[in-house]
């Protein structure tokens, strides 16, 4: 056992950072100790322009008043409330909130703590619906390749990206997945939506079906744009294809939000932007702009309505987190929603990303790019891997662009950029200038 009288205040050995290369990080730590509206201040006392809302979640900017005045209030008046069996205020108030701005439809509102959480908990309620109707026999999930669900068991199982999976085990038996959408070679630098084989590529879903039968699948499950793989847009009719087959199978189809929720397309969520809804919404993140952890679940009535059957003293769904509704996340969630709407931020992305399209693919023609990818305020932009050693490139892209004073965010050798909702056009200018010289000077 370590002694720990040895670890002094600034020791960064106890802490095993999440997704992080803890080695090379803690040999040249990266700390930011404060941050308002578009801009962090690192440790030593520096500036940084704020390209990826933290991690695409601070959709309004940082330290937002209405937020930080409803989190301390509500700490001090009621901190925490059991959440089962009882009931808070402001719980239910945040649910009726959100179903007011979700798709037509979704009309209830399950909460977790996290993305992760919110896709096991969408899972769960897919496979239990299909059991309280009489129908155990639909077992099966499907995912997608790269697909990106969080990193709980049944996130990591539909979830299709391998080194996220490969540690781990069997996962989740019962699971297959769709091919992904990614298509290098093929409509690089295209703005928007892709026009090439949406239609073709969820047909891919008809093959899984025939090959299981469609009576053995609950639910479908993928982010409406992939993210975390480095921002794979749908190709067009992609999405509603996917609507077209599971409705016609009795499939429940989920929507994976966590991203793509709370504005960042322009619209409030991507099944507004494509005109799709699904009968499950996970979300998270843009909730309570990443200030306090909670995520939802938004289910349609129909699923609801099949579990409120059977004795009324009998619970209708074993499932639930201590903190589900947490009344310090709830208030912030309430404050959060509150600001989106003040200053339109649900839609602001909508005037916003013609703009940003233009900012972004001026950079074609720069050193190693062999795509610029955009969507709503979404971008990304691939650069050629260094020969034998990927993600390189773009990390040392990553540690300039922090060292120039904007935050920008990579996987693999794609830089993502989702800057908060409230960016001006001269930070755009800003974000994309400075990227563009330090693309300049990359080996
Ligand atoms: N689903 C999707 C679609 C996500 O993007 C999760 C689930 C999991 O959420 P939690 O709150 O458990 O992390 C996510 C999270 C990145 C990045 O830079 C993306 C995420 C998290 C951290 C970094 O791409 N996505
Ligand atoms: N582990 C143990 C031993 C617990 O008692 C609980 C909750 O009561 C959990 C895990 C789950 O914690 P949470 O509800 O915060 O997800």
């Amino acid at each position: 056992m370590s002694d720990r009288r040895n670890v002094t205040p600034n020791d960064l050995s106890a802490f095993w950072m999440p997704f992080t290369a803890n080695r090379q990080f803690k040999k040249a730590p990266r700390m930011f100790v404060g941050a308002k509206d578009m801009h962090y201040t690192t440790s030593d006392g520096r500036k940084v322009l704020d390209g990826t809302a933290g991690l695409w979640c601070v959709n309004a900017g940082h330290c937002r008043p209405k937020i930080v005045e409803a989190i301390q209030e509500q700490a001090a008046e009621l901190d925490y409330a059991p959440a089962f069996q009882m009931g808070h205020p402001k719980a239910f108030e945040l649910a009726n909130a959100l179903v007011s701005i979700a798709p037509k439809g979704l009309d209830h509102v399950l909460y977790t703590n996290s993305g992760s959480e919110s896709v096991e908990t969408a899972l769960k309620v897919a496979l239990a619906y299909h059991k309280v109707k009489g129908d155990a026999g639909r077992f099966r999930l499907i995912g997608r390749e790269r697909g990106y669900h969080g990193v709980n068991f049944g996130g990591i199982s539909v979830g299709g990206i391998v080194t996220n999976r490969k540690m781990f085990g069997t996962l989740l038996t019962g699971v297959d997945h769709m091919p992904h959408t990614h298509t290098p070679g093929k409509n690089q630098f295209t703005r928007g939506e892709r026009e090439m084989g949406g239609e073709d590529l969820a047909s891919e879903l008809e093959r899984i079906v025939t090959l299981h039968d469609a009576s053995t699948i609950a639910a479908v499950i993928v982010e409406p744009v992939a993210g975390s793989t480095g921002v794979l847009i749908p190709p067009k009719g992609y999405l509603q294809k996917l609507r077209e087959i599971t409705k016609k199978h009795g499939i429940l189809l989920i929507f994976d939000e966590v991203i793509t929720g709370f504005g960042r397309l322009g619209t409030p969520f991507a099944a507004d932007y494509f005109g799709v809804t699904p009968d499950i919404m996970v979300t998270a993140k843009g909730l309570t702009n990443g200030v306090i952890p909670m995520g939802a679940v938004l289910v349609s009535s129909e699923i609801h309505d099949a579990f409120m059957q059977g004795p009324e003293h009998v619970i209708e769904f074993m499932h639930g987190y201590t903190y589900s509704g947490n009344p310090i996340a709830s208030a912030a969630g309430l404050a959060t929603l509150e600001t989106y709407k003040d200053e339109g931020l649900l839609t602001r992305g909508a005037e916003l990303a013609p703009y940003w399209a233009d900012a972004l693919h001026s950079l074609k023609g720069l050193p190693h790019i062999i795509d610029i990818r955009n969507l709503g305020l979404i971008g990304a932009i691939e650069l050629e891997p260094i020969a034998g050693q990927p993600t390189k490139r773009a990390f040392s892209a990553f540690v300039k662009a922090f060292e120039t004073g904007i935050l920008i965010r990579t996987t693999g050798d794609i830089i993502a950029m989702s800057p908060p909702l409230i960016i001006s056009k001269a930070q755009i200018d800003e974000l994309i200038g400075t990227l563009g010289s330090i693309l300049k000077t990359l080996e």
